[in-house]
């Protein structure tokens, strides 16, 4: 790690840079620095279904994509229209973001297990313009248009059969003749996806990621090499930046070989890994946590040899309890947010068990002290600031949230951390409100809002409390409005009807008198996690 100082006046800052040598990033768009890549493999399989074992290879994804763009720009789609993708990891998936991207379209990638309500919030703020989805989800995806009429989706694209909406496999098989030429790109000004996510506070917001933001951070990815052919498993959702960016960009790249599924079932899971003779699999805590555990994992005849960690907390014991039983080279974590493309800190083999490892190339930190703002030195712990190319342009439509997050060109994750001599960066903390049940975003300030429109609710707040499956559960503090006799478990059902499984108060209930709250109205979160936490 290399220490830079800066004079500005009398102050001296402290920076840490990569350690890794800088990359060039090519000024051009996501889909031509793809496609130009799949070239080289062409004949390689790139992508499976692991349920139905049908397979595209590079040479058919390239196929595929030109003729989805031509089709979805003879509907009537141009560049800067945004569309949703609303489908469980499946091969197409791959497609149907190189098509809209080769168009010069945004894709707002939306969570498969929302419900209308989630799912009709996102197609309003990102203003898509069509949805892609499966059979299955179509009923859903029209309940939420039916919620709310400012909603302008033209098309309901399906992934198979359903009445009344068009078969992605009819894009697939268009005749190509519309699309001419990938559309031009400003790579710094332009969002290629839209994921989204709660940041440091509020609710779920529009992530804008620039075409240079994705091709920096699959580039920065470099130092952590993939074989060709190698075997990876596409379990975690490719709508959450992790499995999109880190699976299913980056490893395509160099000609590997992703089998997806579509959910976690532990036969399903044990069974793809041993018959598909997985090599690597992208993981989160929870799931480690099963292979290191579950009696089942013994029945089967596994060939793993690398897991990548991140999204969660992994704790030092369970990574060499995992290493030991499965009897793999290493567990290697990252570190990122979806604001960040996601990765920021990558460790390599040999790992440093507990450590997210080092910044990758191109990325500078900063600790700072989350009370004064000086910037700290070594095993000093403060909140960790990124600068790279790979942070976002801002949330969408959001200045004073993105001005929240990025001061002077500094990224404030939210995070606690320290760094050690040798550059090697720890995560023992989050500052911010955000919630992760087994890695998924649970934004504390969503779920209030929820509550609030139970009536018999006069005011609440929720907050993470440890878990240790899923590393945190939801917890709710509600105020009943006077003469109100409703329980507990009434406002946990009433939610959980309303939002996504993994956002369920699993944590339970509790009836207060108030919320404690600052002088400026904001829910003293840090007040009730310490009164949970001593028990009282
Ligand atoms: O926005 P998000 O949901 O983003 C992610 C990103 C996961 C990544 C990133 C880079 C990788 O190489 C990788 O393998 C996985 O989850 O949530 C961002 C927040 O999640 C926590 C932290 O609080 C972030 O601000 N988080 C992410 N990775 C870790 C983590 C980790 N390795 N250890 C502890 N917390």
């Amino acid at each position: 790690c290399h220490f830079k100082f800066q004079s500005h006046g009398f102050i001296f800052m402290l920076h840490n840079l990569s350690v890794h040598p800088s990359v060039d990033v090519p000024d051009t768009s996501f889909a031509s620095f793809m496609l130009s890549k799949y070239e080289k493999h062409k004949n390689l399989i790139a992508i499976e279904n692991g349920i139905t074992g049908e397979t595209y290879t590079y040479d058919q994804v390239i196929t595929k994509t030109l003729k989805t763009a031509s089709a979805l720009k003879k509907a009537g789609y141009k560049a800067g229209d945004t569309v949703a993708i609303f489908i469980r990891n499946s091969p197409e998936y791959l497609v149907i973001i190189l098509a809209a991207s080769a168009l010069g379209l945004v894709i707002s990638t939306v969570n498969s297990s929302y419900t209308s309500f989630e799912l009709c919030r996102q197609l309003l703020d990102s203003k898509s313009s069509a949805i892609f989805t499966n059979p299955d989800l179509v009923p859903l995806v029209k309940e939420a248009l039916a919620t709310s009429s400012k909603i302008n989706i033209k098309d309901i694209f399906v992934l198979g059969n359903h009445h009344g909406c068009r078969p992605l496999s009819s894009l697939m098989e268009d005749d190509g003749s519309a699309f001419t030429e990938l559309a031009p790109c400003n790579s710094k000004e332009d969002t290629m996806v839209l994921p989204y996510s709660s940041g440091t506070t509020g609710m779920p917001k529009g992530v804008m990621l620039t075409h240079h933001n994705i091709i920096s951070n699959i580039i920065q990815l470099n130092i952590f090499p993939i074989d060709e052919k190698e075997r990876l498993l596409g379990i975690l959702p490719f709508y959450h930046i992790y499995g999109m960016v880190v699976v299913l960009f980056y490893n395509t790249l160099y000609g590997a070989h992703i089998v997806t599924l579509p959910k976690f079932e532990p036969e399903g899971f044990l069974s793809t890994l041993q018959n598909k003779k997985i090599q690597m699999a992208h993981l989160v805590p929870p799931l480690i946590l099963f292979l290191t555990k579950h009696p089942m994992v013994e029945d089967y005849n596994l060939c793993l040899r690398q897991i990548l960690s991140g999204a969660a907390p992994l704790g030092k014991d369970l990574c060499i309890e995992c290493t030991e039983r499965l009897g793999i080279n290493s567990i290697v974590q990252g570190y990122g947010l979806t604001e960040t493309s996601p990765v920021v800190l990558l460790d390599l083999p040999p790992v440093k068990y507990s450590s997210v490892g080092t910044l990758i190339g191109n990325t500078e930190s900063k600790i700072v002290d989350t009370k004064t703002g000086q910037i700290l030195g070594p095993m000093e712990s403060g909140e960790l600031c990124i600068r790279g190319p790979q942070v976002m342009k801002g949330y969408l439509n959001k200045p004073e949230a993105t001005a929240e997050m990025i001061k002077d060109g500094w990224l404030h994750t939210g995070d606690i951390a320290h760094y050690d001599e040798n550059g090697y960066f720890y995560i023992t903390e989050r500052l911010k409100e955000l919630i992760k049940y087994k890695g998924f975003q649970v934004p504390p300030a969503e779920l209030e809002s929820v509550i609030l429109t139970h009536s018999d609710v006069q005011d609440c707040a929720v907050i993470g409390i440890p878990d240790e499956l899923a590393g945190e559960v939801p917890r709710g503090y509600v105020v009943l409005k006077k003469d109100k006799n409703v329980k507990e478990n009434d406002i946990a059902k009433y939610i959980e009807n309303k939002v996504a499984p993994h956002k369920k108060l699993r944590g339970g209930v509790e009836f207060v008198s108030e919320i404690p709250k600052s002088a400026a109205g904001k829910i003293l979160r840090r007040v009730l996690k310490d009164k949970y936490l001593s028990g009282k």
